[in-house]
């Protein structure tokens, strides 16, 4: 629990560092508001958060609120970043991940694990850059989870596939993203973000996240084998729940 609360509070600073840098980019076209309204006056940035009043209206955000829908990004910094001031899961993430922006809503699982069709519950797991990364984030991007341990061979040999597989995908900006579940170390006890960030630097990810420290369900393990692939759609869509690949090559 402790850790949890450190980790929180380490993202909450690295989100706070980078809004100090790109507010004091963005000092002093800031302090102008332009009259966009066009009734004679200036339209004024009463929060300080880099929109003003009248964008604000226009983009449906609160002109007294820095950060709408709490997510730890400003309006104007999400603006910026073209990811939604009104959608808490829409935000960026240091790794660089690919994210989308829609609001799905859950159908849980149909039998006792998720089977194609289902629309999963969101997640909440600690990436190798200690930012917590929900899988919502992900909702309009059509996603690839893959689900190992640090103990278990053809997990490893998966994992080393999996940068070279997002490199070409972003080669083709196709919209697509793979993400990274670690559940266990390699003496078989629950991974934690250090062996999350240890998995992520042996294996090479950079902008994969790689992911522990939060609870995955039974519903996510169909069969009790690992690695487990995860094909998700970009409605959050589940097209193809662990079907028995244990390697990246049928999707390149
Ligand atoms: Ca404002
Ligand atoms: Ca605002
Ligand atoms: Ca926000
Ligand atoms: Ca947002």
């Amino acid at each position: 629990m402790a850790g949890a609360t450190a980790r929180t509070a380490a993202t909450r600073r690295g989100r706070r560092r980078r809004r100090g840098r790109r507010r004091r980019r963005r000092g002093r076209r800031r302090r102008r508001h332009p009259d966009g309204s066009g009734d004679g006056s200036d339209d004024g940035d009463d929060d300080g958060d880099g929109l003003t009043n009248v964008e604000e209206a226009d983009r449906g955000t609160d002109p007294n609120n820095r950060d709408t829908d709490g997510d730890g990004f400003d309006d104007g910094e999400e603006v910026s970043d073209g990811t939604n001031p009104t959608n808490r899961y829409s935000h960026s993430y240091a790794g660089g991940c690919r994210t989308g922006d829609c609001q799905p809503t859950a159908t849980g699982p149909s039998g006792s694990s998720y089977r194609n069709g289902d629309v999963p519950r969101n997640f909440t797991f600690t990436d190798q850059y200690g930012e917590d990364v929900d899988l919502y984030s992900f909702c309009g991007v059509s996603l690839m989870i893959v689900i190992g341990a640090e103990w278990c061979g053809p997990c490893n040999d998966l994992a080393s596939q999996l940068q070279d597989y997002q490199d070409s995908v972003n080669d083709y900006d196709l919209n697509h993203q793979v993400i990274e579940i670690l559940t266990q170390d390699s003496g078989g006890r629950a991974a934690d973000t250090s062996d999350a960030a240890r998995w992520a630097s042996s294996h090479g990810l950079t902008d994969i996240p790689s992911l522990a420290g939060g609870s995955l369900g039974g519903e996510w393990d169909k069969d009790g084998y690992i690695p487990t692939i995860i094909l998700i759609d970009d409605t959050m869509t589940i097209r193809s729940m662990d079907e028995n690949n244990t390697d990246a090559s049928p999707y390149w």
